[in-house]
């Protein structure tokens, strides 16, 4: 008997991929339920060669449910997370929520899910894990073989941020300008604060006190919190007029040290992780290539002679899968593999 899995917020960008994935991962579902807000009731996804309508989550029983997996936004992730993981089902949120509470194991599975056993094992755990903000995610990755090999003092961080990131209404609104500017419209911005077509914007999320962006402040505090609270992190996050994937310019500062040709034999054992150096035209990863990609692709991997023991890189990523759908469900399969059965078997 395989696993009843309920996919919350499922007719958004995320909650679609959720659906695509789990369907070509031919995760060990029996029921795959797709729920969303009472405005999407009725609404047909894909899940696989199947259609799902789109079931009201206000009136869904989740008594029979293994994994909830959450893509609704922090204020439905914030109202139902508790309400969902009291009824017996492990809520995997995709929300920023949850993230930074001290009693919920934040995930990327190839770099913490050991973190997974004993919270497995925890009778008192409170059924909820979130799942890291897209830039975080992409970033741990590539950084976790060179932290173990010569421990990262210190990271340096540019993003170029694609537009899905900001959901359906960014990509809309970068499509409508750039149709817009070549019959002389004038964009008019709406969901990001400037014009996103033909142009880059330093920007994403609010502001905060000390000048940071939230989106800046989620890479410094994630990265903290999955690898190491001892690595010192700066970021600058930037909106560009991309689809659909997210780059890094990363710099890195070591204790010991480490050359690029070490670095790069370490990416390209690790797991979830394509190397793609090569020193000439067209030798790297662009977006256009990560997406549709479960892996991370690392490319311009060189020393940093400006700093004792330092590397640069640039790290690319489908922000909508290991930014987000597929590592959640990466982190329902750990937990599958780590030994949690479905409800109707372990009762
Ligand atoms: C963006 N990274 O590209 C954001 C989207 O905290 O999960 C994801 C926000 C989050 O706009």
């Amino acid at each position: 008997m395989g696993y009843r899995v309920a996919v919350v917020g499922a007719t958004g960008n995320v909650g679609r991929e959720v659906l695509n994935i789990l369907a070509e991962r031919n995760f060990p579902a029996d029921e795959v339920v797709a729920l969303a807000s009472s405005r999407s009731i009725g609404k047909e996804i894909s899940y696989g060669d199947k259609v799902l309508k789109a079931k009201d989550l206000q009136h869904f029983d989740f008594s029979n449910i293994d994994f909830a997996i959450m893509s609704a936004g922090g204020a439905i992730s914030k109202e139902w997370a508790p309400r969902i993981a009291a009824a017996g089902a492990i809520v995997i949120d995709n929300s920023s929520y949850w993230r930074y509470h001290s009693d919920v194991p934040l995930i990327v599975p190839e770099v913490n899910g050991h973190v997974l056993d004993r919270w497995l094992n925890d009778a008192k755990r409170n059924n909820i894990i979130a799942n890291p903000n897209c830039s975080t995610a992409q970033l741990v990755v590539a950084l976790k073989p060179l932290h173990d090999a010569a421990t990262i003092k210190r990271a340096v961080v540019a993003t170029y941020q694609s537009v899905s990131g900001a959901g359906k209404e960014g990509v809309d609104e970068l499509w409508n300008q750039t149709k817009g500017i070549f019959v002389n419209d004038s964009p008019t911005p709406s969901k990001f604060p400037k014009q996103i077509a033909f142009n880059v914007i330093p920007h994403i999320d609010v502001f905060m006190e000390d000048g940071y962006t939230k989106e800046e402040w989620k890479v410094l505090a994630e990265t903290k919190k999955i690898l190491d609270p001892k690595i010192k992190v700066t970021c600058t996050a930037v909106r560009v007029p991309v689809f659909v994937g997210h780059s890094e310019a990363v710099n890195l500062e070591f204790e010991k040290p480490i050359s690029a040709d070490e670095a790069r034999d370490l990416l390209r054992e690790a797991p979830g992780i394509s190397v793609l150096d090569k020193r000439e035209a067209g030798g790297y990863a662009t977006p256009v290539e990560a997406v549709g990609e479960y892996d991370t692709f690392v490319s311009r991997i060189r020393e940093d002679v400006t700093v004792e023991n330092g590397l640069a890189m640039w790290v690319v990523s489908d922000n909508l899968r290991k930014g987000a759908a597929l590592n959640t469900i990466q982190i329902a399969e750990a937990l599958i593999e780590k030994g949690y059965r479905a409800r109707a078997l372990a009762a």
